[in-house]
């Protein structure tokens, strides 16, 4: 359901996705509302330090499109201030990566992030979506299972 639901999103994974933050219209998004927004398709291949080289497919919207989604507290029209925000993703599990928005922007590095909805053909529905940074080397930021993501700006000194 998009809409004003600001509930705690289900401890045990799955579900929801909280995304809040420095925005304009912040909302618990349902795994039926991701499926509904314009799919994309990649491959990654990463190597982790612990358990090897992997290969996976994952499709889902791109993080930008989610993320627009809440209308982050941008001064429109400025490139120069989109460079003072970040998008910080947590997992059920606690994992969590932080971004600049300017790793997904269109204007600058303009990386193609997926909230990935299916993996290898599977659906993810159960656990969460799973964050997917092509080009990434080491698997630390595939972040499975994301239950929240937060948009912020740098407001220190
Ligand atoms: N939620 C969550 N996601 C995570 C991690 C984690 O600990 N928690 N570990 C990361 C690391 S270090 C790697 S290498 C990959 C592992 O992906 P795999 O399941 O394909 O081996 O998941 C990433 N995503
Ligand atoms: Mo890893």
């Amino acid at each position: 359901m998009l809409g004003e639901q600001t509930g705690t999103v289900r401890a045990a994974g799955g579900g929801f996705v909280r995304l809040g933050g420095e925005v304009r219209s912040p909302r618990v998004l349902s795994v039926a509302d991701l499926w509904s927004l314009r799919r994309h398709e990649c491959e990654v291949e990463f190597t982790c330090r612990k358990s090897g080289p992997r290969r996976h497919r994952f499709s889902g919207p791109l993080l930008l499109d989610v993320a627009r989604l809440a209308e982050p507290a941008f001064v429109p029209g400025e490139r120069k201030d989109r460079l003072r925000f970040l998008i910080s993703i947590r997992a059920h599990d606690g994992h969590r990566v932080v971004l600049s928005w300017a790793e997904i922007d269109p204007e600058f590095a303009n990386i193609p992030v997926l909230l990935g909805l299916t993996r290898d053909g599977d659906a993810l529905d159960a656990e969460g979506p799973q964050l997917v940074v092509p080009g990434d080397v080491c698997g630390a930021r595939h972040v499975s299972k994301v239950a929240d993501v937060r948009i912020r700006s740098d407001s220190g000194d």
